[in-house]
C-alpha cells in the first residue's frame, strides 16, 4: 500500500498529543490499548519498522514511537503511545489516551478474554474522552485464526458497527492490514483537520474511494478495514 511512513521511531517521550492544526505541521497523538500479550507493541513495530519479533519483550509503563506519513498532498506526524497492558498500569492509561486523536484498542482473536477487555477499554474511552477520538478495534493474530480463533469476526465487526468504531482484523506477524489501519486513521484525521480536504478526496488519493463510499476501505484484501467511525463522512472538520 502506498503512503508508507517516511520517518523513524524514537524511544524518548515527546509531543503533547493534541492533533496539530497547522497546515505545515500536522500532528496527532495515537494510543494503543489492550491486554498484555495481544500484540500492541508488535503492531507498532510492524507499522514503524516493518519488523516482527517472535518473542517481543513486555512493555514497561509505555513506549513512545513516532512516524510521519504522507498521504496525497498532506502529511501527518503520529505520536504513538504503546501502553503496557498489565492491570497495575491501568491508572496511568488516561495520561496516554487524553488528548489522543485516535486510539487503537487491540485484542487477540484467539483469546476471548482479551476481547472482553477490549470492549471495556472502548467503554472507558467513550466515558473519559470526547467523541472526537477515533477508536479502532483491532483483532490481532489473525494468522492463527484457522486453528485457534476464539472470537468470531462477526462479533468484532458488529460491536464496532454498533459503537461507531473502525474495525479490522490484523496480523502483526504477517503484516496483514496493519498499514491499512494506520493509513485509515491518518486519512480520517487529515480530512478532519483540513477543511477543504474531504475524506473522499483523501481516500481517492489512496485509491480507496470506491469501497469507502460503501463504508469499507479497500486494502490489499477487501473488507479488511471497515470504516464505521463518526469521521467517515468528512463532516467533522475541527480546523
Ligand atoms: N502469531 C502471532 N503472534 C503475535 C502477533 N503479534 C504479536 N505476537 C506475539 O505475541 C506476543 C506478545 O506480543 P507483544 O507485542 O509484546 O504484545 P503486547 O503486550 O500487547 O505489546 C509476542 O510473543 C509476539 O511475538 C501476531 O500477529 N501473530
Ligand atoms: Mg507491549
Amino acid at each position: 500500500m502506498s503512503g508508507r511512513p517516511n520517518s523513524g521511531q524514537g524511544a524518548a517521550s515527546g509531543g503533547d498529543g493534541q492533533a496539530g492544526k497547522s497546515s505545515r505541521n500536522k500532528q496527532a497523538k495515537l494510543v494503543l490499548l489492550g491486554d498484555q500479550g495481544v500484540g500492541k507493541s508488535s503492531i507498532a513495530l510492524r507499522f514503524v519498522r516493518g519488523e516482527f519479533h517472535e518473542n517481543h519483550e513486555a512493555t514497561i509503563g509505555a513506549a513512545f514511537l513516532t512516524q510521519t506519513v504522507n498521504v496525497g498532498q498532506g502529511s501527518i506526524k503520529l505520536d504513538i503511545w504503546d501502553t503496557a497492558g498489565q492491570e497495575r498500569y491501568h491508572s496511568l492509561a488516561p495520561m496516554y489516551y487524553r488528548g489522543a486523536a485516535a486510539a487503537v484498542v487491540v485484542y487477540d482473536i484467539n483469546n476471548a478474554n482479551t476481547f472482553t477487555r477490549a470492549l471495556a477499554w472502548v467503554k472507558e474511552l467513550r466515558q473519559q474522552t470526547t467523541n472526537s477520538v477515533l477508536i479502532v478495534l483491532a483483532g490481532n493474530k489473525a494468522d492463527l485464526a484457522s486453528e485457534h480463533r476464539a472470537v468470531p469476526v462477526e462479533e468484532g465487526r458488529s460491536f464496532a458497527e454498533e459503537n461507531g468504531l473502525v474495525f479490522a482484523e490484523v496480523s502483526a506477524k504477517t503484516g496483514m492490514a496493519v498499514q491499512e489501519v494506520f493509513m485509515t486513521i491518518v486519512i480520517l484525521k487529515l480530512s478532519s483537520l483540513n477543511k477543504c480536504s474531504t475524506t473522499r478526496d483523501s481516500l481517492a488519493a489512496h485509491k480507496l474511494s470506491r469501497k469507502a463510499e460503501d463504508g469499507v476501505a479497500e486494502g490489499t484484501q477487501k473488507d479488511r478495514v471497515r470504516l464505521s467511525g463518526r469521521d467517515e463522512e468528512g463532516s467533522s472538520c475541527r480546523c
